[in-house]
């Protein structure tokens, strides 16, 4: 562990090339923003997780316990896909996020995340080719590509998966409730993990010439649920974080961004953790929330069909049943609008047409459309 926590001491006193940020401030309650959108119900599954869209429109979504399905794009037509893996359901534990490859209209690669069974156990980002239909479906040649390590019990698995565009492969990983694995710079626990789009650590990752592993991108990540480009391609995450303290970041590399040594959150017993502006050399979030939301998903919104939030973050909120617009900005991020959804919202994605659509959380989770009102 010596030359790890060497090169700890070093990227704390070269400050890794960080700035003292200005400190965005923490965003509190908000009352509900009028919606500018009607809302369809499609479909209803049991604790959806994810759903990506095909480029005809056809969705996949995937269940909590274990089931991938294939939609029609209207929603009413759904088979569920074979050759799916074994999941460990319990506690946090998902099949979790499904993501088509961005060529896929030529490749039909199908990227998926789930919770690995046994314990100690980690999450497995795997790929399979998508064949079949709406009458039948199957991923063929599903194969692990990447894997947590080290294994751990807890929950806080992550895992959700971003293609740059340049086509490296983004992958989130938590730090199963065990806090300072995220520091702990020999495993992937609490980090942002840089790919290539066969799952190796991809070459000139900022860690690998300093003795930390490979395939880390950033670290001192807490539950980083969602990860997307936005439309400059810039990198961020929306983060859960303890009681109080949920996170937007812009990812860079080599960054720490503190967990958990700073949070604008609190310990759930209620002992204090330092704020972030106590300690400059951490990355600040640029937005973060007290009272937390519970930040499941983001999506950066480029369509044409709300103009409004083009370029924009839209986060699904878990505890703060919402969809909530975040104004990435020039200047600094910052809530822009909270639409009240009176559920807890676990998955955000746009469709080909540019329509919004959105899944609840738990039992009955509806997939829902949103279109301009
Ligand atoms: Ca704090």
């Amino acid at each position: 562990m010596h030359r790890i926590n060497a090169l700890c001491a070093f990227l704390a006193l070269s400050g890794a090339a960080v700035a003292p940020a200005a400190q965005a401030p923490i965003t509190g309650s908000r009352p509900a923003a009028p919606q500018p959108f009607e809302i369809s119900a499609l479909a209803a599954f049991d604790s959806p997780w994810a759903l990506a869209f095909l480029p005809d429109g056809r969705m996949l979504v995937t269940e909590k316990a274990g089931r991938m399905l294939l939609l029609s794009a209207d929603g009413k037509q759904r088979v569920a896909i074979g050759g799916i893996p074994e999941v460990d359901s319990s506690g946090q534990g998902a099949l979790g996020e499904v993501v088509a490859h961005p060529d896929f209209a030529a490749n039909r690669l199908v990227y998926f995340s789930y919770s690995a069974p046994g314990s100690p156990n980690g999450v497995v980002l795997a790929r399979g080719k998508l064949i079949g239909n709406l009458k039948g479906a199957r991923l063929d040649e599903v194969t692990t590509i990447y894997k947590a390590h080290p294994l751990v019990s807890g929950g806080h698995y992550a895992g959700r998966i971003a293609f740059a565009p340049d086509g490296h492969l983004f992958f989130s990983l938590g730090e199963r409730q065990k806090f300072t694995p995220a520091q702990e710079l020999d495993g992937v626990l609490g980090k942002v993990v840089r790919l290539t789009a066969d799952g190796k650590p991809a070459p000139g990752n900022p860690l690998a010439a300093k003795g930390g592993d490979p395939a880390i991108w950033s670290y001192g990540h807490r539950n980083p649920l969602g990860l997307a480009f936005d439309l400059k391609g810039r990198l961020w995450d929306a983060e859960m974080g303890p009681k109080g303290g949920d996170e937007v970041n812009l990812i860079l590399p080599a960054r720490n961004y503190g967990w958990p040594i700073v949070s604008n959150g609190s310990h759930y017993d209620g002992r204090d953790i330092p704020d972030h502006p106590t300690k400059a050399e951490y990355e600040a979030p640029k937005v973060s929330w007290n009272p937390a939301i519970s930040p499941s998903s983001l999506l950066i919104y480029s369509g044409k069909l709300f103009p409004n939030w083009h370029g924009k973050a839209l986060i699904g909120a878990l505890s703060g049943e919402a969809l909530i617009l975040v104004d990435l900005g020039g200047g600094g991020a910052q809530e822009e609008a909270r639409y009240a959804m009176g559920k807890r919202i676990r998955a955000v994605d746009q469709g080909p047409d540019g329509a919004v659509y959105l899944l609840e959380d738990k039992e009955g989770g509806r997939l829902l459309k949103l279109t301009p009102k």
